[in-house]
């Protein structure tokens, strides 16, 4: 893996454990009003997939959706801003932390129902597939929206016409309070996807560069044609289901349990083991300093200092985003009826 592909993932990693935990705190200081689903322990997945991406790929995700969205590039200020509920977020502060949007980016939401985003990457895939271009659909959805009807209209549409869409789970075991063994007669949720003849795997979404890979890989055989994949990723978060649950449905050794299996201490672990700290290279002797640097400047990749330095390159950003949310003006109601009536421009209004 390039050097310059695994700071990006490490970066961004780190950013949306800082960017969330912050947006915690401005909940609790009365700067975001509405619901907040925080996305902490699950990092891995939005990170590799995103990155695994063409950045003409479309993204379509749940309400979970922040670090998605900043990972695709809409600007950590607007997302903020958005969850602020101001006018330079991208959904000008009208749709809140559930429903960011940015068409330019094609980050297409941001969707509250669950269950919402299949049948809309359903409809971008067939506009790419009509068009024959060269184009993917990304769709995300938790384990708790695999029961919902839209899951197995729109998987039997998808591989019947063999629309590029990758269709990827983040199992974090929960819907809401309910475990999946309890809300899933099958709790593998890749062997559902065999029901329509969908080529289907299980990742460890606790691991970003086996997350990349494979969405990789999924995405290489989508553009070969030959129609939809499903990735099942298990996670966890770390958090409760929104800022207004405290979780208590989750035995506490359960969560410290995950929370052993950080994705992002194990990516800096990862890093760390490819890169020894001076302390190792001084205990291999010096002839293998040498041979170790020459390798290391050839890999190039990464070490302790970098990461120190990537975490306070992250936290600035997320301050700046704050500072920028809060000095952004609020949206009056003449600017929410123009959004409101955008595309009614040719219709009569009585
Ligand atoms: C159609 C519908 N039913 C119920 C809800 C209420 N609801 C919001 S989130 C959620 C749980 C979904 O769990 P999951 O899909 O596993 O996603 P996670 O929150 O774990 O990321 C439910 C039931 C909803 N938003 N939409
Ligand atoms: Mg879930």
């Amino acid at each position: 893996m390039d050097r310059q592909l695994f700071h990006g993932m490490l970066k961004d990693m780190l950013l949306a454990r800082s960017f969330e935990e912050r947006a915690a705190q401005e909940y609790s200081a009365g700067n975001i009003a509405g619901f907040l689903h925080l996305y902490p322990g699950e990092e891995a997945v939005a990170v590799g997939v995103i990155h695994a991406a063409d950045q003409s790929d479309y993204i379509v995700s749940t309400y979970r959706e922040h670090v998605h969205a900043m990972v695709r590039g809409v600007p950590p200020r607007a997302v903020m801003a958005e969850l602020f509920g101001k006018l330079d977020g991208c959904s000008k502060g009208m749709g809140g932390s559930m429903h960011l949007f940015d068409r330019e980016r094609r980050f297409m939401g941001g969707y509250a129902i669950v269950g919402e985003t299949y049948p809309v990457a359903i409809g971008l895939g067939y506009a790419i597939a009509m068009q024959r271009l060269p184009e993917a659909v990304i769709c995300f959805f938790g384990d708790g929206a695999v029961n919902q009807g839209t899951f197995h209209e729109s998987l039997n549409m998808a591989a019947l016409w063999k629309l590029p869409v990758l269709f990827v789970c983040e199992n974090n075991h929960y819907q809401i309070g309910t475990e999946i063994h309890r809300h899933s007669a099958v709790s593998d949720v890749y062997q559902r996807a065999c029901g329509y003849d969908i080529p289907a795997h299980k990742v460890n979404g606790m691991d970003v560069l086996e997350v990349h890979a494979k969405t990789g890989e999924a995405l290489q055989r989508i553009r070969e044609g030959t129609g939809p994949q499903l990735l099942e990723m298990e996670t966890y978060r770390f958090r409760g289901h929104s800022v207004s649950d405290p979780g208590s449905y989750r035995p506490r050794v359960e969560v410290d349990a995950f929370r052993q299996r950080d994705p992002i201490k194990q990516a800096e672990r990862e890093a760390q083991s490819l890169y020894p700290d001076a302390q190792q290279l001084s205990a291999v002797g010096a002839d293998h300093i040498q041979l170790f640097s020459a390798h290391l400047q050839q890999q190039d990749l990464i070490n302790e200092q970098e990461i120190v330095k990537l975490q306070q390159q992250v936290d600035s950003i997320v301050e700046d985003a704050v500072q920028f949310a809060q000095q952004s003006p609020q949206p009056d109601m003449q600017q929410a009826w123009d959004a409101l009536n955008c595309n009614r421009a040719d219709e009569v209004l009585i």
